[in-house]
């Protein structure tokens, strides 16, 4: 494989709540304990990052890899409503020092799916006043630590909600099963009990608070009101932190799919464009970069989105195994938006390392045609860094370049 170009950001990535432990005072830890929860499995003390991540970076570090794409946990750091955990501040200096002493390039997610448990009992990401309450955490995050950060990304798939939104109405439709052949689920949704749901949420209700109706955690489904709002977030926490530290590069990253239309699925496929990346245009174009976070392909015929072809390689996922996709999307991407990419999540969750080594070996070298081309990718995140809490699905994904024995938690 010819070698990237001088700078080119080669890493891996994780998000805190899948990865760290005991995030207890975040949503996601009320929706897994749950009496009848929609998780397999709770995240508990997940692969224990929190206090394991010296020795997570220097093992990216030592397999030569420049860059690590983490998360900070808001429920950590905003515990209650006005109040600033300022340990917690504390650690995740220690998180960008560990980067800086390895010679890595940390890229800081400042929000990746889960929220504190008192923003979702005051409204959450369909309440306006979020908005707010991100920029200032993020605000807040960057005047004590924007100094040792570099790239921002402030939400992360800041279309999913949409994306599970448009999966629950076709689930009504079709077999619940059909979705995730079509390449719909690119994250762990449990759709095999839907049964549970409205036990689940009432539950959900009574713990939060607030109406099983008004539960708006960042995956529920988002309305067109909402998806607005969550892109509104994203421009006040770019302009806050860039605010307080001019030198940083901030985006957003986005959940797309490889579409590819079949005879007769050309609009079904465009449709689907325009709702998972070019109707956000608007919000990302004085944007520093754009995450691009690609898995699979998603076919499309007269019908609609059709599963793969016969016999197609399927990841743990159930979507297909298709390293193509993460540059067919790049130069998709790139015939509207001429900024930087950073590709901040790829990878494929299989218990096979000889099958991952070359996905990845396949996926780089789509990457490395796109840069021939002359496409602004700046760098490609592997994920995962380690195997580590799939939502839904609990520790039953394995994506990671590291495996963890979760009883021994040995690398
Ligand atoms: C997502 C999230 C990750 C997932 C990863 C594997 O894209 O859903 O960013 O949290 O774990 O994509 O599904």
């Amino acid at each position: 494989m010819a070698a990237f170009p001088k700078g080119f950001l080669l890493g891996a990535a994780t998000a805190a709540h899948q990865v760290e432990g005991g995030n207890i005072h975040s949503d996601y830890w009320v929706m897994e304990n749950l009496p009848h929860s929609m998780f397999t499995e709770p995240s508990s003390d997940a692969v224990d990052h929190y206090n394991r991540y010296e020795e997570d970076i220097k093992l990216l570090a030592d397999a030569g890899l420049n860059a690590y794409r983490f998360s900070i946990e808001w429920a950590r750091i905003q515990p209650k409503p006005g109040e600033w955990a300022n340990e917690e501040i504390e650690h995740y200096r220690k998180v960008l020092e560990c980067c800086r002493a390895n010679g890595v390039v940390p890229i800081v997610t400042m929000h990746h799916f889960s929220s504190p448990k008192w923003l979702i009992s005051q409204g959450g990401w369909e309440s306006s006043e979020t908005v707010t309450l991100f920029a200032a955490y993020c605000e807040r995050v960057v005047q004590a630590l924007g100094g040792l950060m570099g790239y921002i990304c402030t939400i992360n798939e800041a279309n999913m909600g949409l994306q599970l939104a448009s999966l629950m109405r076709d689930m009504k439709r079709f077999r619940p099963s059909a979705r995730s052949e079509t390449g719909d689920v690119q994250v762990g949704v449990n759709i095999s009990d839907s049964g549970r749901i409205a036990l689940s949420m009432q539950e959900a209700g009574e713990a939060f608070g607030c109406d099983s109706r008004g539960i708006n955690t960042f995956l529920s489904l988002r309305t067109p009101e909402g998806d607005k709002l969550i892109m509104r977030a994203h421009e006040a926490a770019r302009d806050a932190m860039k605010a307080v530290c001019p030198h940083l590069k901030v985006g957003v990253t986005l959940s797309l799919h490889d579409l590819q239309a079949l005879a007769g699925g050309e609009e079904a496929a465009a449709k689907e464009w325009d709702e998972e990346f070019s109707h956000y245009l608007y919000a990302i174009k004085n944007d520093d970069f754009l995450g691009v976070q690609c898995y699979t392909r998603k076919r499309f015929n007269a019908v609609g989105a059709i599963g793969p072809e016969e016999g197609a390689n399927r990841t743990q996922m159930g979507y297909e195994d298709y390293p193509l996709a993460v540059a067919n999307v790049v130069r998709a991407v790139s015939r509207v938006f001429t900024g930087d990419i950073i590709i901040t999540e790829n990878g494929i969750a299989t218990s096979d390392d000889e099958r991952r080594v070359m996905f990845i070996k396949e996926a780089l070298a789509g990457v490395q045609s796109c840069l021939d081309d002359g496409l602004n990718v700046k760098g490609y995140m592997y994920w995962s860094l380690l195997d580590n809490f799939e939502w839904q699905l609990g520790f039953s994904k394995t994506f990671g370049l590291i495996t963890v024995d979760r009883v021994t938690q040995k690398r």
